[in-house]
């Protein structure tokens, strides 16, 4: 279960100012590159949100899978990243709630991932979705490194 901490938060090393200014250098940076790792992350965690209510809610279901490369073409792509970064906030805020109220059992509950093959627990979907924040935090703090800010 450890891990999903992580998932709420931008950085937890660095102060709400200090997080400010760099969402806001990132912003200007992602829109001159075209990036779309913050829209990228909504999309995702959705999406896992979904899952984990699916399998809390239903006998190991089958989850859908998306093609994240097609879904970064379309037009959302473009938008200001504050409506991702509300999007983020907000799914975090539920997805938060959903764990804390969890019983250590439920986190044994499982879904079918029909790419993957895999029945995964939702221990593993806590880790997969910590992980996969600090993954893309990771870019955004070496981005940093990069740029000298
Ligand atoms: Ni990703």
């Amino acid at each position: 279960m450890q891990g999903y901490e992580s998932v709420m938060i931008l950085d937890p090393e660095i102060s709400d100012e200090a997080q400010q200014e760099l969402i806001d250098k990132y912003t200007s940076l992602i829109s001159s590159n075209g990036g779309q790792v913050v829209h990228h992350v909504a999309d995702s965690h959705m999406n896992g949100f979904v899952r984990l209510k699916l399998a809390l809610t239903e006998e190991n279901p089958t989850i859908k899978p998306y093609d994240e490369r097609r879904w970064a073409e379309l037009a959302d792509m473009t938008l200001p990243i504050d409506l991702s970064l509300a999007i983020v906030d907000s799914v975090h805020a539920r997805w938060d709630a959903v764990y804390r109220s969890m019983a250590p059992a439920q986190f044994t509950r499982t879904f079918f991932h029909p790419e993957l093959k895999e029945t995964l627990t939702l221990d593993t979907h806590v880790q997969l979705y910590g992980w996969h924040s600090r993954h893309h935090v990771g870019h955004i703090t070496a981005l940093r490194a990069r740029e000298g800010w």
